[in-house]
């Protein structure tokens, strides 16, 4: 897998809600916040079976309702497409719950 270039990573981003590209790494992240530690962990169970199946981790963190999310695709050095898939899967669990 490439890593994106600098005018795919623009339009990609563009289409993604809250997003923010990480300090000195080629990364992005999103902190996400839900009603309460049960929705927070029910969506990280859902991403999770997501995420295997797609054979792609994430690098997160969860405190009581929040989660803080960080994507990069550590095999290429940096973010590509599957990053991107991931984190639109993200949002869409997210939709309606936080
Ligand atoms: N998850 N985010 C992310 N990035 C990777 O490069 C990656 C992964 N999950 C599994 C995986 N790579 C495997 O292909 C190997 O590294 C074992």
């Amino acid at each position: 897998m490439k890593p994106l270039n600098d005018s795919e990573r623009a339009e990609l981003l563009r289409n993604l809600d809250g997003w923010t590209m990480v300090e000195g790494r080629d990364a992005i992240r999103k902190q996400f916040v839900f009603d309460d530690f049960n929705a927070a962990f029910g969506w990280m169970t859902r991403v999770a079976l997501a995420a295997e199946k797609m054979d792609h981790h994430p690098e997160w963190s969860n405190v009581y309702r929040k989660v803080d999310v960080t994507l990069s695709t550590h095999d290429a050095n940096g973010l590509t497409r599957r990053d991107i898939e991931l984190a639109q899967k993200m949002d869409q669990f997210a939709a309606g719950l936080s």
